[in-house]
């Protein structure tokens, strides 16, 4: 009994540090064409709104290699300073991901 207890609490620990990063996240969708990854490991705004055949240009300005990967699509590395745009040529929902950093760098363009 004593053992089993001792598992449970670095589990419960994780969990809520794990809620509490997710809770941070934007909701709302901001219209806008360009996404800062700021410092720390962070994209800002993460949610954008932009309308079909648009690009969306993301900028490192945080001090580490970031990339973005949009819906299992290709994996663009952006260094320090650099950017990358990537055009939406239909309407849709689309996850985008930091693949270095998944867990904290992650959010959403939706094409309308
Ligand atoms: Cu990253």
């Amino acid at each position: 009994m004593t053992r089993f207890r001792l598992l449970l609490v670095p589990l419960g620990a994780a969990a809520l540090v794990a809620a509490g990063c997710g809770g941070t996240r934007t909701t709302a969708p901001v219209a806008t064409h360009d996404v800062s990854m700021a410092k720390s490991y962070r994209f800002d705004p993460d949610v954008v709104q932009i309308k079909a055949g648009e690009s969306v240009t993301w900028t490192n300005n945080d001090n580490f290699t970031h990339t973005v990967r949009v819906d299992g699509q290709a994996d663009h590395r952006v260094g320090r300073g650099q950017s990358v745009t990537i055009r939406f040529p239909k309407a849709g929902t689309y996850d985008y991901v930091c693949t270095l950093h998944s867990h904290d760098m992650h959010g959403q363009v939706i094409v309308s």
